[in-house]
């Protein structure tokens, strides 16, 4: 086979294995609990944007890069590992603000470690200048990397380099 052949067939299959028939890169975006107050409480910490708005900029963005995204929230954390796990079949990567479980939950690191796609890990205040129970990430050791302080600016920043490191991989 051919080195032209090799890179058509790398399109076709998608990266992952995830068929598909063309090169548009989807990410699941994950929001974990409480999230869906944003903009009704805590503008102090958080700011005053709303989750809906979170999820129209990301869309806007995705379709920017050539790409799409599908977002949800949960308050529970066995929604958001069923997601991880069904991820697989449909998304190239994740993007996942998992709220306080970012700090307490081995069941969602162990569900991104075993689906082993790519993930980004956001948040919107920056975790390091909070309390210390807030300075340790589950998260971040399976995932790619870390975005934390820019508010809103930390999804759209998470994004652009998930969607980077995914075209580029491989
Ligand atoms: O800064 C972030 O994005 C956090 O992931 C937000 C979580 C917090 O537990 C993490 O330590 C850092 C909390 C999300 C709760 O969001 C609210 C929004 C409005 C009102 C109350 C909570």
């Amino acid at each position: 086979m051919t080195a032209a052949l090799v890179v058509i067939d790398k399109y076709r299959t998608g990266l992952n294995g995830v068929s598909s028939h063309s090169s548009l890169i989807k990410v699941l975006v994950l929001h974990g609990p409480n999230l869906n107050l944003l903009g009704a409480r805590e503008p102090g910490i958080y700011g005053s944007v709303t989750l809906a708005e979170i999820d129209s900029m990301l869309v806007a963005e995705a379709n920017q890069l050539q790409a799409e995204v599908e977002a949800m929230q949960s308050n529970h954390e066995g929604v958001l590992v069923d997601a991880i796990q069904a991820a697989k079949t449909k998304f190239q990567g994740i993007l996942i603000n998992a709220g306080a479980y970012t700090h307490t939950s081995v069941a969602l690191r162990d569900a991104i470690a075993a689906v082993k796609m790519p993930t980004v890990e956001v948040h919107l205040s920056n975790i390091y200048q909070r309390e210390s129970f807030r300075h340790h990430s589950y998260i971040a050791s399976v995932a790619i990397g870390q975005i934390s302080g820019f508010g809103v600016q930390s999804y759209r920043l998470g994004l652009h380099a998930l969607i980077h490191h995914i075209r580029h991989s491989n």
